[in-house]
């Protein structure tokens, strides 16, 4: 049978505020004109396209007491979690197009809010090269997209742990990482410290990418909200080079349409992040067009054959 999806939002957040290079911030339009409005509209889907979020420009200044840019980071995460929570409020499916994964913090802090609200299990699936669990005492890079998975458990400035109002917005229990293969030293630490549930490269290579998602996606039932946080360098770079910071040997084409029809065929995203395209440094556009064709299978286009 084929699946119907809820109305969905696509919110721009053109920011590269927590990122260590400049271009993020091109990354709604260049999916935008990579298609991906066009795509969802032709697979049936109920979209409204809301245009881009406004928030502080990006001062690019060196990291201050472990953190660069604090300030314009909460301020954009605001206006996110502000723009993600109406979505979820109206009954629609948010899709943040970013921008870097700072915006994690606000986008998943209201899915949370709005998962405890509505008493509904909440699982993240966090697509991605990196653990993303820096804190400012361990950071190679005060880059604030390198913690927003901390950030979300508690760990880190109160002004980002309690954005959404009290810490945590996350347990640790809920999120699930994929495709994992750069984490720094004292990163590392964290994540076992707080018992992050990592499926990483070396996890993939062993048993498969079908095995790691279904443990990833295990327990997922009609009542959990699936939210997908895809950082697009979680793909790897000879696939997708249009990123920040490239980190070789991870999921080739045919193991990342896996994933997302892996995602698709539970039947229960709710909400979506698309983070750290960076089309000043992608080959004409190719990592968006990647980056649609892996969205058109998250919404169910590669598993027509099983309808
Ligand atoms: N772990 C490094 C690099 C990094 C994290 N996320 C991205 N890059 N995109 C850091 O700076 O925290
Ligand atoms: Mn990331
Ligand atoms: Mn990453």
């Amino acid at each position: 049978m084929a699946r119907t999806y809820p109305p969905v939002s696509l919110l721009g957040a053109p920011t590269d505020i927590g990122a260590g290079h400049r271009g993020a911030g091109l990354g709604p339009e260049a999916l935008r004109i990579a298609g991906l409005p066009e795509a969802l509209l032709a697979r049936g889907i109920d979209l409204v396209d809301r245009g881009n979020l406004d928030g502080p420009r990006n001062p690019w200044q060196p990291p201050n007491d472990g953190y660069r840019h604090l300030k314009e980071v909460v301020d954009w995460n605001r206006v996110v979690m502000e723009a993600v929570a109406s979505e979820l409020a109206a009954g629609r499916m948010p899709i943040l197009l970013g921008g870097d994964h700072c915006l994690g913090i606000g986008s998943i802090t209201a899915v949370a809010n709005h998962c405890r609200r509505t008493g509904k299990k909440l699982r993240v699936i966090w697509l991605d090269a990196h653990a993303d669990f820096n804190t400012h005492n361990v950071t190679p890079s005060g880059n604030i997209h390198g913690m927003p998975v901390a950030c979300l458990c508690g760990l880190g400035p109160k002004e980002l742990t309690n954005i959404g109002g009290s810490a945590p917005a996350l347990q640790a229990g809920e999120i699930r990482q994929i495709g994992i293969r750069s984490v720094d030293e004292g990163e590392k630490r964290l994540v076992k410290e707080h018992g992050l549930d990592v499926y990483d490269m070396r996890y993939i290579d062993e048993v498969g990418m079908k095995r790691a998602m279904e443990a990833a996606l295990d327990g997922v039932d009609a009542d959990t909200h699936v939210h997908v946080s895809f950082d697009v360098d979680f793909l790897d770079p000879s696939i997708a080079p249009g990123v920040g910071t490239t980190v070789p040997g991870g999921p080739n084409y045919r193991e990342a349409q896996l994933v997302m029809e892996m995602i698709a065929d539970t039947g229960r995203m709710g909400s979506l992040d698309i983070v750290e395209l960076n089309p000043l440094l992608d080959a004409r556009n190719a990592t968006a067009q990647l980056a649609v064709d892996l969205v058109e299978s998250l919404f169910g286009k590669s598993t027509l054959m099983r309808d």
